[in-house]
């Protein structure tokens, strides 16, 4: 009965112990550029950098994996107001794109239309290969960590770390993420209002378990901050501040059994579940 009781015990801690949470630290677009003194500065962007690398140093053996964005333009991407001739920086226009997700042009009138996208227009900034787009110097990158490039393709803005604004293309991210078995992310960086905002929602509806870290990030525009944080909150996503995440990750490091019976299950822990049921009752 006792070694029953023990086998049990040990196959049971087994199966849970499959379904751990596994974390991941996104740290968005910490460049130059929007840092004090770089193209498009966000207001106290700086302050960032010591909320991170204090996560990163504090909760080190909870975070299995480390990925920077980093916002990677063309010199002549489309969300540079430098390109919109009568437009300035901060204007929002409307960009129109085909079926195949090509832009369409005012002097090309053929071109079909499929997709509208709002475009804010931003003075030139984060251009590929330039000190300004460089990851700050300041953040502590370490071996195993990813980056991960964004905004590359040039008539498409790219927001997400996951996918550009029109949802044409995906970066790695996904990939990276579920390669290394992460099923939460902590998401950080700038800016609060756009990339780490668009990176928050993606995270969640590929059923990520996003943590978005109020105190590690900052907006462009403060006024955006309420509108951010309620439409996160409504989609399931967790506001939280950088000193409480180690409640919530410790806490939803075991799942429960009803998130077991939801997921797919994987291979190990359907062997694990197996072995638990053959073992108790075959001794
Ligand atoms: C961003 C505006 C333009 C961001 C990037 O990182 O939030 N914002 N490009
Ligand atoms: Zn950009």
């Amino acid at each position: 009965m006792f070694l029953k009781a023990v086998v049990v015990f040990f196959c049971v801690f087994g199966f849970v112990r499959s379904y751990e949470a596994k974390t991941a630290l996104i740290v968005v677009d910490v460049q130059n550029c929007f840092l004090y003194g770089g193209t498009l500065a966000v207001g106290h962007g700086n302050e960032v950098i010591a909320v991170i690398n204090n996560i990163r140093s504090h909760y080190d053996k909870l975070i299995a994996l480390t990925v920077f964005t980093q916002d990677w333009h063309c010199w002549n991407h489309v969300s540079f107001a430098s390109q919109h001739s009568g437009k300035k920086d901060y204007d929002v226009i409307n960009l129109t794109y085909n079926d195949k997700g090509e832009l369409c042009t005012s002097n090309d009138p053929r071109c079909v239309v499929k997709y509208n996208i709002s475009q804010t227009l931003w003075p030139d900034h984060c251009v590929i290969n330039t000190t300004d787009a460089k990851i700050s110097a300041n953040m502590s990158i370490q071996q195993g960590d990813v980056i991960v490039q964004k905004g590359y393709h040039c008539q498409v803005d790219s927001y997400s770390g996951f996918y550009d604004n029109g949802g044409f293309s995906h970066t790695e991210m996904n990939d990276v993420l579920k390669k290394n078995g992460i099923t939460q992310v902590l998401v950080t960086g700038l800016a609060l209002d756009f990339c780490v905002y668009y990176t928050s929602k993606d995270a969640k509806k590929l059923g990520y378990d996003t943590f978005f870290i109020l105190d590690a990030t900052r907006p462009v525009f403060e006024s955006n901050v309420k509108n951010v944080t309620a439409d996160l909150l409504s989609k399931g996503v967790h506001v939280i501040n950088s000193t409480d995440i180690g409640d919530y990750i410790r806490a939803s490091a075991t799942r429960d059994i009803g998130d077991y019976i939801r997921a797919s299950a994987t291979r190990a822990s359907s062997f694990t579940a197996l072995v638990t049921v053959f073992v108790y009752f075959c001794i």
